[in-house]
Protein backbone atom coordinates (compact mmCIF):
# COMPACT_ATOMS: atom_id res chain seq x y z
CA UNK A 1 0.00 0.00 0.00
CA UNK A 2 3.03 2.49 0.84
CA UNK A 3 4.38 1.67 -2.59
CA UNK A 4 0.58 2.25 -3.82
CA UNK A 5 0.84 5.89 -2.13
CA UNK A 6 4.94 6.28 -3.48
CA UNK A 7 3.71 5.94 -6.90
CA UNK A 8 0.39 8.17 -6.79
CA UNK A 9 2.51 10.94 -5.34
CA UNK A 10 5.17 10.03 -8.33
CA UNK A 11 2.51 10.21 -10.83
CA UNK A 12 0.81 13.32 -9.79
CA UNK A 13 3.48 15.49 -9.44
CA UNK A 14 5.02 14.56 -13.03
CA UNK A 15 1.43 15.55 -14.06
CA UNK A 16 1.44 18.49 -12.62
CA UNK A 17 4.52 19.81 -14.32
CA UNK A 18 2.83 19.33 -17.47
CA UNK A 19 -0.14 21.47 -16.67
CA UNK A 20 -0.21 24.80 -17.90
CA UNK A 21 -3.59 26.74 -16.72
CA UNK A 22 -7.13 26.97 -16.77
CA UNK A 23 -9.05 23.60 -16.99
CA UNK A 24 -6.23 21.16 -16.72
CA UNK A 25 -5.36 22.55 -13.82
CA UNK A 26 -8.99 21.82 -11.98
CA UNK A 27 -8.73 18.75 -13.87
CA UNK A 28 -5.55 17.97 -12.33
CA UNK A 29 -6.76 18.56 -8.89
CA UNK A 30 -10.03 16.34 -9.15
CA UNK A 31 -7.67 13.39 -10.33
CA UNK A 32 -5.04 13.61 -7.54
CA UNK A 33 -6.66 14.90 -4.95
CA UNK A 34 -11.04 14.58 -5.61
CA UNK A 35 -12.82 12.45 -3.54
CA UNK A 36 -13.15 9.73 -5.80
CA UNK A 37 -9.20 10.27 -6.55
CA UNK A 38 -7.12 7.01 -5.86
CA UNK A 39 -5.11 8.75 -2.94
CA UNK A 40 -8.93 9.72 -1.16
CA UNK A 41 -10.10 6.60 -2.05
CA UNK A 42 -6.96 5.23 0.32
CA UNK A 43 -7.99 7.44 2.81
CA UNK A 44 -11.09 6.75 2.85
CA UNK A 45 -10.97 3.31 3.23
CA UNK A 46 -8.17 2.78 6.71
CA UNK A 47 -10.71 1.16 8.70
CA UNK A 48 -10.46 -2.14 5.80
CA UNK A 49 -6.56 -2.38 6.94
CA UNK A 50 -5.22 -4.37 9.51
CA UNK A 51 -4.81 -2.40 12.71
CA UNK A 52 -0.96 -2.86 12.22
CA UNK A 53 -1.06 -1.55 8.61
CA UNK A 54 -3.63 1.20 9.06
CA UNK A 55 -0.99 3.77 10.94
CA UNK A 56 1.95 3.55 8.26
CA UNK A 57 -0.58 3.41 5.47
CA UNK A 58 -2.29 6.60 7.23
CA UNK A 59 1.01 8.56 7.75
CA UNK A 60 2.33 8.19 4.36
CA UNK A 61 -1.26 8.76 2.75
CA UNK A 62 -1.82 12.30 4.88
CA UNK A 63 2.30 13.15 3.73
CA UNK A 64 1.54 12.36 -0.04
CA UNK A 65 -1.89 14.15 0.41
CA UNK A 66 -0.37 17.33 1.73
CA UNK A 67 2.67 17.35 -0.41
CA UNK A 68 0.24 17.36 -3.48
CA UNK A 69 -1.71 20.15 -1.98
CA UNK A 70 1.30 22.04 -1.14
CA UNK A 71 2.42 20.92 -4.94
CA UNK A 72 -0.83 22.48 -6.39
CA UNK A 73 -0.77 25.21 -4.63
CA UNK A 74 2.67 26.49 -5.71
CA UNK A 75 1.63 25.59 -9.47
CA UNK A 76 -1.37 27.98 -9.07
CA UNK A 77 0.92 30.77 -7.88
CA UNK A 78 3.42 30.06 -10.50
CA UNK A 79 0.91 29.59 -13.42
CA UNK A 80 -0.72 33.13 -12.44
CA UNK A 81 2.35 34.66 -11.99
CA UNK A 82 3.87 33.55 -15.47
CA UNK A 83 0.14 34.45 -16.93
CA UNK A 84 0.53 38.19 -15.08
CA UNK A 85 3.68 38.50 -16.67
CA UNK A 86 3.15 37.60 -20.03
CA UNK A 87 0.21 40.13 -20.12
CA UNK A 88 2.40 42.58 -19.25
CA UNK A 89 5.04 42.51 -21.75
CA UNK A 90 2.53 41.22 -24.76
CA UNK A 91 0.60 44.25 -23.49
CA UNK A 92 3.23 46.33 -22.78
CA UNK A 93 2.81 50.06 -23.62
CA UNK A 94 5.70 52.15 -23.95
CA UNK A 95 4.77 55.64 -22.98
CA UNK A 96 8.35 57.01 -24.11
CA UNK A 97 6.97 56.48 -27.82
CA UNK A 98 6.25 59.70 -29.33
CA UNK A 99 2.63 60.24 -29.79
CA UNK A 100 1.48 59.35 -33.46
CA UNK A 101 0.73 62.98 -35.16
CA UNK A 102 -3.27 64.16 -35.19
CA UNK A 103 -3.87 65.28 -38.30
CA UNK A 104 -5.21 68.54 -38.19
CA UNK A 105 -6.58 71.13 -40.79
CA UNK A 106 -5.09 74.28 -41.89
CA UNK A 107 -6.25 77.78 -43.61
CA UNK A 108 -6.41 77.47 -46.99
CA UNK A 109 -4.08 80.08 -48.71
CA UNK A 110 -7.57 81.78 -50.52
CA UNK A 111 -8.31 82.41 -46.00
CA UNK A 112 -4.54 82.93 -45.59
CA UNK A 113 -3.97 85.65 -48.34
CA UNK A 114 -6.89 87.43 -47.67
CA UNK A 115 -6.04 88.03 -43.97
CA UNK A 116 -2.74 89.07 -44.59
CA UNK A 117 -4.41 91.78 -46.96
CA UNK A 118 -7.05 92.68 -44.54
CA UNK A 119 -4.89 93.24 -41.84
CA UNK A 120 -2.60 95.70 -44.38
CA UNK A 121 -5.85 97.60 -45.39
CA UNK A 122 -7.00 97.82 -41.48
CA UNK A 123 -3.21 99.63 -41.07
CA UNK A 124 -3.86 102.05 -43.29
CA UNK A 125 -7.41 102.55 -41.90
CA UNK A 126 -9.65 101.13 -44.29
CA UNK A 127 -12.16 98.15 -43.35
CA UNK A 128 -13.78 95.50 -44.68
CA UNK A 129 -17.60 95.59 -46.87
CA UNK A 130 -19.19 92.75 -48.30
CA UNK A 131 -21.75 92.69 -50.84
CA UNK A 132 -23.84 90.38 -52.50
CA UNK A 133 -22.43 87.99 -55.45
CA UNK A 134 -25.51 87.67 -57.54
CA UNK A 135 -25.68 90.87 -58.88
CA UNK A 136 -27.94 93.31 -61.15
CA UNK A 137 -26.77 93.94 -64.61
CA UNK A 138 -27.65 97.57 -63.39
CA UNK A 139 -25.39 97.50 -60.37
CA UNK A 140 -22.75 95.51 -62.21
CA UNK A 141 -22.22 97.67 -65.39
CA UNK A 142 -25.39 100.12 -65.97
CA UNK A 143 -24.32 102.55 -62.20
CA UNK A 144 -20.96 101.91 -63.16
CA UNK A 145 -20.88 103.64 -66.60
CA UNK A 146 -21.19 100.97 -68.97
CA UNK A 147 -24.41 101.10 -70.26
CA UNK A 148 -25.83 98.34 -72.61
CA UNK A 149 -24.05 97.36 -75.50
CA UNK A 150 -21.10 99.56 -74.47
CA UNK A 151 -17.92 97.70 -76.14
CA UNK A 152 -16.28 97.58 -72.58
CA UNK A 153 -18.85 94.61 -71.85
CA UNK A 154 -16.81 92.94 -73.77
CA UNK A 155 -13.97 93.04 -71.34
CA UNK A 156 -16.22 90.74 -68.80
CA UNK A 157 -17.53 87.46 -70.02
CA UNK A 158 -20.86 87.30 -67.84
CA UNK A 159 -22.58 84.22 -66.44
CA UNK A 160 -25.99 85.27 -66.56
CA UNK A 161 -28.99 83.48 -64.60
CA UNK A 162 -32.41 82.66 -66.00
CA UNK A 163 -34.12 85.67 -63.86
CA UNK A 164 -33.42 88.68 -66.70
CA UNK A 165 -31.05 91.73 -65.38
CA UNK A 166 -29.95 89.32 -63.00
CA UNK A 167 -26.33 87.93 -63.48
CA UNK A 168 -23.40 86.70 -61.06
CA UNK A 169 -21.07 89.65 -60.95
CA UNK A 170 -17.88 89.79 -62.91
CA UNK A 171 -15.90 92.35 -60.55
CA UNK A 172 -16.28 93.94 -56.97
CA UNK A 173 -17.13 97.12 -58.43
CA UNK A 174 -20.79 97.32 -58.25
CA UNK A 175 -20.05 96.82 -54.26
CA UNK A 176 -18.85 100.70 -54.55
CA UNK A 177 -22.33 102.00 -55.22
CA UNK A 178 -23.27 99.79 -52.75
CA UNK A 179 -21.29 101.53 -50.42
CA UNK A 180 -21.54 104.73 -51.72
CA UNK A 181 -25.05 104.67 -51.36
CA UNK A 182 -24.95 103.39 -47.65
CA UNK A 183 -22.34 105.64 -46.42
CA UNK A 184 -23.21 108.82 -48.30
CA UNK A 185 -22.19 111.50 -47.46
CA UNK A 186 -19.65 110.50 -44.98
CA UNK A 187 -16.30 109.80 -46.31
CA UNK A 188 -15.71 106.47 -47.25
CA UNK A 189 -12.56 104.16 -47.18
CA UNK A 190 -13.27 100.46 -47.61
CA UNK A 191 -11.83 96.93 -49.42
CA UNK A 192 -14.50 94.83 -50.42
CA UNK A 193 -13.22 90.87 -50.89
CA UNK A 194 -15.25 88.69 -52.53
CA UNK A 195 -15.84 85.91 -55.68
CA UNK A 196 -16.30 87.07 -58.41
CA UNK A 197 -17.56 84.82 -61.73
CA UNK A 198 -16.36 84.92 -65.50
CA UNK A 199 -17.54 83.01 -68.62
CA UNK A 200 -13.50 82.35 -69.17
CA UNK A 201 -11.20 80.35 -70.51
CA UNK A 202 -9.64 78.61 -67.74
CA UNK A 203 -6.20 79.00 -67.78
CA UNK A 204 -3.05 78.87 -65.51
CA UNK A 205 -3.78 82.41 -64.40
CA UNK A 206 -7.31 82.43 -65.01
CA UNK A 207 -10.34 80.58 -63.56
CA UNK A 208 -13.89 81.34 -63.89
CA UNK A 209 -14.39 81.57 -60.10
CA UNK A 210 -11.93 84.13 -58.43
CA UNK A 211 -10.87 86.20 -55.61
CA UNK A 212 -11.46 90.29 -56.00
CA UNK A 213 -10.49 92.86 -53.62
CA UNK A 214 -11.70 95.88 -54.35
CA UNK A 215 -10.95 99.22 -52.39
CA UNK A 216 -13.07 102.22 -52.07
CA UNK A 217 -11.86 105.72 -50.75
CA UNK A 218 -14.05 108.85 -51.19
CA UNK A 219 -13.98 111.90 -49.87
CA UNK A 220 -12.72 115.80 -50.36
CA UNK A 221 -9.27 116.19 -51.81
CA UNK A 222 -8.82 112.98 -53.01
CA UNK A 223 -5.60 113.28 -55.64
CA UNK A 224 -4.09 110.54 -58.03
CA UNK A 225 -1.28 110.80 -55.74
CA UNK A 226 -3.09 109.30 -52.96
CA UNK A 227 -4.12 106.18 -54.79
CA UNK A 228 -0.30 106.32 -56.71
CA UNK A 229 1.37 106.12 -52.74
CA UNK A 230 -1.20 104.34 -51.48
CA UNK A 231 -0.68 101.11 -53.88
CA UNK A 232 2.67 101.79 -53.61
CA UNK A 233 2.67 101.73 -49.93
CA UNK A 234 0.82 98.05 -50.30
CA UNK A 235 2.76 96.45 -52.52
CA UNK A 236 6.00 97.24 -50.23
CA UNK A 237 3.65 96.08 -46.70
CA UNK A 238 2.94 92.41 -48.72
CA UNK A 239 6.00 92.02 -51.06
CA UNK A 240 8.58 93.63 -49.15
CA UNK A 241 10.30 96.90 -48.91
CA UNK A 242 12.72 96.02 -52.09
CA UNK A 243 9.93 95.88 -54.57
CA UNK A 244 9.07 98.75 -56.82
CA UNK A 245 5.33 99.63 -58.16
CA UNK A 246 4.74 100.53 -61.63
CA UNK A 247 1.42 102.69 -62.82
CA UNK A 248 0.48 102.07 -66.50
CA UNK A 249 -2.30 104.36 -67.84
CA UNK A 250 -5.77 102.13 -68.78
CA UNK A 251 -8.74 102.30 -69.30
CA UNK A 252 -11.79 101.49 -67.27
CA UNK A 253 -15.25 103.01 -67.38
CA UNK A 254 -15.83 103.98 -64.21
CA UNK A 255 -12.59 105.60 -63.19
CA UNK A 256 -10.87 108.49 -64.82
CA UNK A 257 -7.87 108.20 -65.28
CA UNK A 258 -7.06 104.74 -65.00
CA UNK A 259 -4.01 102.88 -64.18
CA UNK A 260 -2.97 99.06 -64.30
CA UNK A 261 -0.50 98.49 -60.66
CA UNK A 262 2.07 96.46 -61.65
CA UNK A 263 5.38 95.21 -58.90
CA UNK A 264 8.74 94.32 -59.74
CA UNK A 265 8.52 90.62 -60.60
CA UNK A 266 10.47 88.85 -57.82
CA UNK A 267 11.65 85.65 -59.40
CA UNK A 268 14.24 87.91 -61.65
CA UNK A 269 14.42 91.27 -59.43
CA UNK A 270 13.16 93.65 -62.65
CA UNK A 271 15.97 91.83 -64.74
CA UNK A 272 13.21 89.66 -67.32
CA UNK A 273 12.10 86.21 -66.63
CA UNK A 274 9.65 83.93 -67.96
CA UNK A 275 7.33 84.43 -64.87
CA UNK A 276 7.38 88.13 -65.70
CA UNK A 277 7.20 87.47 -69.82
CA UNK A 278 10.50 89.29 -69.89
CA UNK A 279 9.25 92.65 -68.90
CA UNK A 280 10.40 92.72 -65.07
CA UNK A 281 6.95 93.50 -64.09
CA UNK A 282 4.10 91.56 -63.08
CA UNK A 283 0.44 93.22 -63.55
CA UNK A 284 -1.64 92.67 -59.67
CA UNK A 285 -4.53 95.52 -59.99
CA UNK A 286 -6.46 97.61 -61.74
CA UNK A 287 -7.11 100.76 -60.23
CA UNK A 288 -8.15 104.59 -60.58
CA UNK A 289 -9.99 107.78 -59.46
CA UNK A 290 -13.82 107.10 -59.31
CA UNK A 291 -15.49 108.41 -61.95
CA UNK A 292 -17.88 111.36 -62.03
CA UNK A 293 -20.78 109.48 -63.21
CA UNK A 294 -20.36 106.75 -60.63
CA UNK A 295 -19.84 109.22 -57.93
CA UNK A 296 -23.32 110.77 -58.85
CA UNK A 297 -24.60 107.44 -59.08
CA UNK A 298 -23.28 106.57 -55.61
CA UNK A 299 -25.36 109.73 -54.30
CA UNK A 300 -21.99 112.46 -53.75
CA UNK A 301 -21.53 115.19 -55.78
CA UNK A 302 -18.33 115.01 -58.09
CA UNK A 303 -18.37 118.98 -57.89
CA UNK A 304 -17.64 118.11 -53.84
CA UNK A 305 -16.14 115.30 -53.73
CA UNK A 306 -13.73 112.84 -55.10
CA UNK A 307 -11.91 109.19 -54.40
CA UNK A 308 -9.99 106.47 -55.55
CA UNK A 309 -10.71 102.80 -56.22
CA UNK A 310 -8.85 99.52 -57.25
CA UNK A 311 -9.32 95.86 -57.72
CA UNK A 312 -6.70 93.26 -56.55
CA UNK A 313 -6.57 89.84 -57.50
CA UNK A 314 -5.62 87.83 -54.31
CA UNK A 315 -5.26 84.74 -55.61
CA UNK A 316 -2.17 86.89 -58.54
CA UNK A 317 -1.16 87.97 -55.02
CA UNK A 318 -0.55 84.54 -53.41
CA UNK A 319 0.95 83.12 -56.77
CA UNK A 320 3.29 85.94 -56.31
CA UNK A 321 4.14 85.59 -53.08
CA UNK A 322 4.31 81.73 -52.61
CA UNK A 323 5.80 80.66 -55.93
CA UNK A 324 2.72 79.31 -57.33
CA UNK A 325 2.80 77.89 -60.60
CA UNK A 326 -1.09 77.63 -61.62
CA UNK A 327 -4.45 79.35 -60.55
CA UNK A 328 -6.21 75.82 -60.68
CA UNK A 329 -4.36 74.66 -57.31
CA UNK A 330 -6.56 77.00 -55.59
CA UNK A 331 -9.84 74.95 -56.20
CA UNK A 332 -7.57 71.43 -56.65
CA UNK A 333 -8.63 70.28 -53.06
CA UNK A 334 -5.14 67.97 -53.16
CA UNK A 335 -3.32 68.06 -50.06
CA UNK A 336 0.38 68.17 -51.13
CA UNK A 337 -0.83 71.85 -52.15
CA UNK A 338 -3.18 72.33 -49.06
CA UNK A 339 -0.37 71.00 -46.66
CA UNK A 340 2.33 73.66 -47.90
CA UNK A 341 0.45 76.26 -46.39
C1 LIG B 1 -11.53 94.75 -62.92
O1 LIG B 1 -12.21 93.77 -62.73
C2 LIG B 1 -11.87 96.08 -62.38
N1 LIG B 1 -13.15 96.03 -61.74
C3 LIG B 1 -10.78 96.52 -61.42
C4 LIG B 1 -10.89 97.95 -61.02
C5 LIG B 1 -11.52 98.26 -59.84
C6 LIG B 1 -10.38 98.96 -61.80
C7 LIG B 1 -11.65 99.58 -59.45
C8 LIG B 1 -10.50 100.25 -61.45
C9 LIG B 1 -11.12 100.57 -60.24
P1 LIG B 1 -9.69 93.41 -64.16
O2 LIG B 1 -10.58 92.70 -65.09
O3 LIG B 1 -8.34 93.81 -64.69
O4 LIG B 1 -10.35 94.71 -63.57
O5 LIG B 1 -9.45 92.48 -62.87
C10 LIG B 1 -8.75 92.95 -61.74
C11 LIG B 1 -7.86 91.83 -61.17
O6 LIG B 1 -8.66 90.68 -60.93
C12 LIG B 1 -6.79 91.37 -62.16
O7 LIG B 1 -5.62 92.16 -62.08
C13 LIG B 1 -6.54 89.97 -61.71
O8 LIG B 1 -5.65 89.96 -60.63
C14 LIG B 1 -7.92 89.52 -61.22
N2 LIG B 1 -8.59 88.73 -62.24
C15 LIG B 1 -9.30 89.16 -63.29
N3 LIG B 1 -9.78 88.14 -64.02
C16 LIG B 1 -9.37 87.03 -63.41
C17 LIG B 1 -9.54 85.61 -63.67
N4 LIG B 1 -10.26 85.17 -64.69
N5 LIG B 1 -8.97 84.73 -62.84
C18 LIG B 1 -8.25 85.18 -61.77
N6 LIG B 1 -8.05 86.47 -61.46
C19 LIG B 1 -8.60 87.39 -62.28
Amino acid sequence: MIGQLNAIEQEALAALRAVEAGDALENWRVAYLGKKSPLMTILGDLRALSREERPAVGKRGNEVKNALEAAFAERVEAIRREELQHSLTAGALDVTLPGRPIPHGRLHPHTLILREMYSIWAEMGFQVYRARDVETDEFNFELLNIPQHHPARDMWDTFYTTTPGVILRTHTSPGQIHAMREYCPQPIRVILPGMCYRYEQISASKGIQFLQMEGLAVGKNIRLGDLLGTMSEFNRRIFGPERKSRFRASYFPFTEPSVEVDVSCANCGGSGCNVCKHTGWLEIAGAGMVHPIVLKNGGYDPAVYSGFAFGLGPERIAMLKWGISDIRYFWSNDLRFLEQF
